[in-house]
């Protein structure tokens, strides 16, 4: 029994939970948002701005030093990081790090020079393309091509080739800057580098996150030897090795027992990606319950007990950290599209939220977005373009509790439509992320999906999965026991369908997906 740390290298933050498996309290919960603790980076939303909508790259020091950063409030808190007995964590999915040495051959930092100006000399590549780069479609091609289409890359990783899977992010690195590639020793997923930097050591790459990269064969837990070849020659040297997810990767290394108190030897145990490490922050690590994350990228995934695909050809199969296989949907417009029309329509989170309760129906009066404010994935939208149908009002952008409800409507609509392949629709779905406090949110949630939804207590269920995988990890304890522990949901924001709303969201589903089929229609 004791105190587990989890941390989440998001898009926008970094965020810490630490647990007491005594208790069964949360001790300590702090984030670090990137824009506004570390302006020097130029990275307002995470990333850096780029003239093409369809490249995102971020700094990767950013994160070493928020790390740094962060560890340190904890302990200027008074959070006695020496009682840890574990560690976890993990990574927005899809992001990689490129490195002139390999980590393992490292033997650790020195204690007296900030870490981010070790990690400086020894990045390849200055910046990190993250999972909201769409800029690579013509390396999924490639990759597809030499498969023999998008049906065997779909057998062998769980998705077709995808612009923000590592796999091509790769193959563009190695196609265009071939000198950088050359020098180029080892590639980490965000969540492997953060774990890499916690144990001063090379970390190994999960199950769960190691699935998004389009590199791994489900089947075989391990990359795969096609799926390499196709993507860059010399790749196999250069990734860490597969780790389970339940593995040791390393201890702490002298850095942080020298800096922060942490206790020699504390196990640090593979970090995953953020939604395979909600899955588990969720409780929802068994089939039977769909998660909805409400985050910079929204989010619909499920424990799975076999692995099945989506003929969509948008959905993905990702390890589940707590054994056999998830699915994943995600959409690039999650809380984007949203601050974008509570920005515009000058509304705060209170009033967004009033705006869809008490000044706008179910149905919005037939009013409809497509919200389309960001490249999106799911479906495919390479050109940003926001529709709107309605009334003149709403049309126009005049109408603001109108376009409220209608980018919530729509993310809800569409999410239900793509994720209609991973099974029935459950009854309950428990819903996470920074929107997942917002009752105007989860009631539209509620009446499209004709669910019960919960949200949890915690808010970064991603850092709390961290926390209980390094607890399972290290202590044995059971996942059952763990969830009823720490992943209770908020009893005061519960949301239930209301009556009628069932009739409503079927038939402005099907104009929904009628809409979407003529966008897609007309850039194909
Ligand atoms: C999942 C995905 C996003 C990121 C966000 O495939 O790309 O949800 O993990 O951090």
């Amino acid at each position: 029994m004791g105190l587990f740390l989890g941390l989440d290298s998001s898009t926008q933050s970094l965020s810490a939970i630490l647990i007491d498996t005594a208790t069964g309290q949360v001790v300590a919960d702090r984030s670090l948002v990137f824009g506004h603790t570390l302006p020097a980076y130029g990275s307002p939303n995470g990333f850096l701005p780029n003239d093409d909508p369809a490249i995102k790259h971020s700094d990767p020091l950013m994160w070493v030093e928020a790390l740094d950063r962060l560890l340190g409030e904890l302990r200027q808190d008074g959070v006695d990081l020496g009682a840890v007995k574990g560690i976890s964590g993990a990574g927005q999915q899809h992001g990689s790090v490129y490195l002139r040495q390999k980590l393992g051959k490292l033997g650790g930092w020195s204690s007296d020079t900030p870490l981010v100006d070790q990690v400086r000399p020894l990045l390849s590549r200055k910046t990190a393309p993250i999972w909201m780069d769409a800029s690579t479609s013509r390396q999924c091609a490639e990759i597809a091509e030499v498969l023999g289409g998008d049906a065997e890359v779909v057998s062998i990783t769980g998705s077709r080739a995808i612009e923000r899977f590592t796999g091509p992010q790769i193959r563009k690195f190695f196609q265009q800057e071939s000198a950088a590639w050359a020098e180029t020793q080892e590639i980490h997923l965000v969540s492997s580098f953060m774990a890499s930097l916690l144990i001063g050591g090379g970390a190994g790459i999960d199950l769960g996150d190691g699935a998004g990269m389009n590199l791994l064969s489900l089947a075989d837990a391990d990359w795969s030897p096609r799926m390499l070849d196709a993507t860059a020659p010399g790749l196999r040297e250069r990734l860490p090795e597969v780790v389970a997810s339940r593995r040791q990767v390393g201890e702490i290394a002298r850095y942080f027992v020298e800096k922060y108190g942490f206790s020699a030897g504390t196990p640090v145990i593979a970090f995953t990606g953020d939604n395979p490490s909600s899955l588990v922050g969720m409780g929802a690590t068994r089939p039977g319950v769909a998660v909805v994350s409400l985050g910079t990228s929204d989010t619909v995934f499920a424990a799975m007990a076999a692995p099945r695909t989506d003929p969509r050809g948008c959905g993905h199969v990702f390890g589940n950290p707590a054994g056999g296989f998830m699915s994943l949907i995600c959409f690039a417009n999650g809380s984007l599209a949203r601050e974008r029309i509570a920005t515009e329509s000058g509304l705060d989170w209170d009033q967004f939220s009033a705006a869809i309760l008490e000044r706008t129906r179910p149905g919005n009066a037939k009013n409809l977005m497509l919200p389309y404010f960001v490249p999106e994935m799911t479906p495919k939208v390479i050109e940003p373009q926001p529709r709107r149908f309605g009334s003149p009002e709403f049309v126009s952008g005049k109408d603001s509790a109108a376009a409220a409800r209608a980018v919530v409507e729509a993310q809800a609509l569409s999410m239900r439509l793509h994720s209609d392949w991973i099974g029935e629709v459950p009854d309950t779905i428990l819903v996470t992320g920074g929107a997942s406090r917002n009752r105007g949110v989860l009631q539209v949630l509620a009446d499209v999906f004709q669910a019960e939804l919960r949200p949890l207590q915690v808010k970064n269920s991603s850092a709390l999965g961290g926390a209980l995988r390094a607890a399972q990890a290290v202590e044995g304890s059971d996942w059952a026991e763990l969830s009823g522990h720490f992943c209770a949901p908020d009893a005061d924001l519960v949301a239930t369908p209301a009556p009628g709303t069932r009739a409503v969201y079927d038939a402005l589903g099907g104009e929904f997906e009628r809409r979407l089929g003529e966008l897609l229609a007309a850039h194909r």
